[in-house]
């Protein structure tokens, strides 16, 4: 049962570190893949990480399956209401409105779901809802405008019967506005007791006014049927005031979230052991495939080699090995996100290296390709570390997952309105040594500038399957299916313009990498200029007297020379994956 935030009652900042711990009845189990005590079975679904394109959904946001659930305790979407929708508040989407969508998700060529987070949310605030899943009112309950766990569980063994993997979003590091701090010791929290400023010594003496139950963590084996609660009191949290500057590092590991989220005691042992405790019981009861961990700097690095490590000791046992564990690190310095995938620590990053400083710079910027591709090879000089013990099996760098925007970022179409420059992109992003991930939505166009913009409705565009991206994206995830050397190969740099990509040099914008493995091969040729044609003598690593058609299907033949290298002269903003004649026939079919 949960309150609106305002409806506030009393709690004192007690002892809450030695919590109340209670016991709690076990969730039924579901009926499907028990093992004959109850207990679902779990299992490792994926066997290269490298092969998969991932797809990321705002649950509340993709596809509706169930009006029903759409209201608790009087607030979400409003069936009365006239005129556009007001997207910083719930809209209905859920999990079963997922399930129903995955013939369309499977069209588009995508093979991991990534969904917001599923756990019970404090729904309101002053200037939006926690429609988007990023403030837990409570760890070990589900968010029940998404569905039950029924729900969940079916949607995880659909995407599982059609090959698909689903990787579960999980808030650690702070849960929504809980609490208020009760500066004035009035028993009710007041507008200035939302966001105090950061107190850099010591936490606030002040009591806490709590604004609902207490949030609860589990305890114990992931498959105890009878699992112990952390009930999380005030000494749970940091409760420090709010981050003002998110370059400040003790204000950016102690300080509360804006908007008032609160900042949970991840360093402290029992905590830390108990959210290993509950995510591998989550992931016990749901067999989901991996976690994509947000707010990483936020936490201590060492909190995230003790959560990492527990979970693949929890879970390992129990059949779920090559659980992928990435991380966002929400800075475009790769020493930043090599912090935390360490020995024992996480899998994988997110790559904002790639989407700031090699993407966005060469496509939007036009800055030389030879200087973007430079800042890669940092990158991934810094990422070659070693796969984690017990892990994916790959390094941080195979591991790492690429995209051109995401629910934190504007739109691609929002940055630059031009399809051809969207199309490149999601070609880079499908074609560089890394996973990619498409942001749902992107294969609609859609444009949103950003906040709640940019997490539209997705059944207001009819779920087509006809338009330009839907067919771009479709092309490029057949291809890397068709191609080991595109899903696994290692990327060599073939050609790197010198010049800017806005500059009227010969050359400009040109920029070319090849990828093989094993006899597959293909060279991947890019003019990232917005006005004129690039052309050059590309070197490659194909057997002079080879014909190269493009994968895209334009209508390029071209024959290696004897020196091995290929003419190209690419139109602008165009790409060409070129790969030897008969694989085209092959990757068509
Ligand atoms: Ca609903
Ligand atoms: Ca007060
Ligand atoms: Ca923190």
């Amino acid at each position: 049962v949960r309150r609106p935030v305002g409806e506030a009652r009393l709690a004192g900042a007690g002892p809450a570190l030695a919590p109340a711990v209670a016991l709690a009845l076990f969730f039924g189990a579901s009926c499907s893949g028990s093992d004959g005590d109850g207990r679902r079975e779990i299992a490792t679904h994926v066997d290269d990480w490298r092969d998969e394109v991932i797809y990321m959904i705002v649950v509340d946001r993709f596809d509706n399956g169930d009006p029903g659930n759409d209201r608790q305790d009087g607030i979400g979407p409003d069936p009365r209401a006239a005129g556009p929708p007001d997207l910083a508040r719930w809209q209905g989407g859920d999990w079963r409105g997922i399930r129903r969508r995955l013939d369309y998700l499977a069209g588009l060529g995508v093979t991991t779901l990534w969904i917001s987070p599923i756990v019970a949310q404090v729904p309101r605030a002053e200037r939006q809802d926690g429609y988007h899943g990023y403030w837990a009112a409570d760890f070990t309950r589900l968010e029940p405008r998404f569905g039950d766990q029924d729900e969940l569980e079916a949607l995880v063994d659909d995407a599982h019967a059609r090959g698909m993997k689903v990787i579960l979003d999980v808030v650690v590091n702070h849960t929504g506005r809980v609490f208020a701090y009760d500066l004035d010791g009035d028993g009710a929290m007041d507008p200035d007791e939302i966001e105090p400023p950061f107190a850099a010594r010591a936490p606030y003496a002040a009591p806490v006014v709590w604004l609902g139950p207490h949030p609860t963590l589990w305890r114990g084996e992931p498959t105890a049927k009878t699992p112990e609660l952390l009930v999380l009191g005030a000494d749970a949290f940091h409760r420090r005031g709010k981050i003002d500057d998110f370059s400040a590092p003790v204000m950016r590991e102690l300080g509360d979230f804006p908007d008032g989220l609160r900042d949970l005691g991840t360093e402290d042992g029992e905590i830390a052991a108990a959210l290993v405790d509950t995510w591998a019981r989550w992931i016990a009861e749901t067999d989901v495939d991996g976690l994509r961990l947000d707010a990483v700097p936020h936490a201590a690095p060492a909190f995230w080699t003790t959560f990492a490590t527990g979970l693949r000791q929890r879970l390992a046992p129990l059949g779920k090995t090559k659980l992928l564990l990435a991380g966002e690190v929400w800075n475009a310095d790769p020493a930043e996100q090599a912090r935390y995938v360490g020995p024992g620590g996480l899998d994988s990053v997110f790559d904002f290296t790639f989407k700031w400083d090699v993407l966005d710079a060469f496509i939007y910027d036009g800055v030389a390709a030879a200087d973007v591709m430079a800042r890669y090879e940092r990158a991934r000089a810094t990422l070659a570390l070693s796969p984690q013990p017990g892990g994916v099996g790959l390094s941080p760098w195979q591991a790492r997952i690429v995209f051109a925007d995401n629910h934190d970022l504007p739109r691609l179409r929002a940055e630059l309105d031009d399809p051809w420059a969207a199309e490149l992109a999601m070609t880079l992003v499908f074609t560089v040594d890394a996973i990619p991930c498409i942001y749902y939505g992107t294969e609609q166009e859609l444009d949103g500038n950003g906040g709640p913009r940019s997490r539209e409705r997705l059944w207001d565009t009819g779920f087509s399957t006809q338009t330009r991206m839907y067919r771009h994206l479709g092309r490029l995830a057949a291809l890397r299916r068709a191609s080991s050397a595109l899903r696994r190969g290692a990327l060599v740099l073939r050609y790197a313009s010198p010049v800017s990509a806005r500059s009227e040099a010969p050359g400009a914008g040109l920029l070319a990498f090849e990828r093989a493995h094993g006899d597959d091969r293909v060279l991947v040729v890019v003019n990232g200029h917005p006005r004129t044609s690039a052309g050059a003598a590309v070197p490659t690593g194909f057997a002079p007297g080879s014909r190269l058609v493009d994968g895209l299907g334009g209508r390029i033949e071209i024959t290696v020379g004897e020196d091995g290298a290929v003419p190209v002269d690419v139109p602008a903003r165009e790409a060409w994956i070129l790969m030897p004649a008969p694989r085209r026939a092959e990757a068509a079919r």
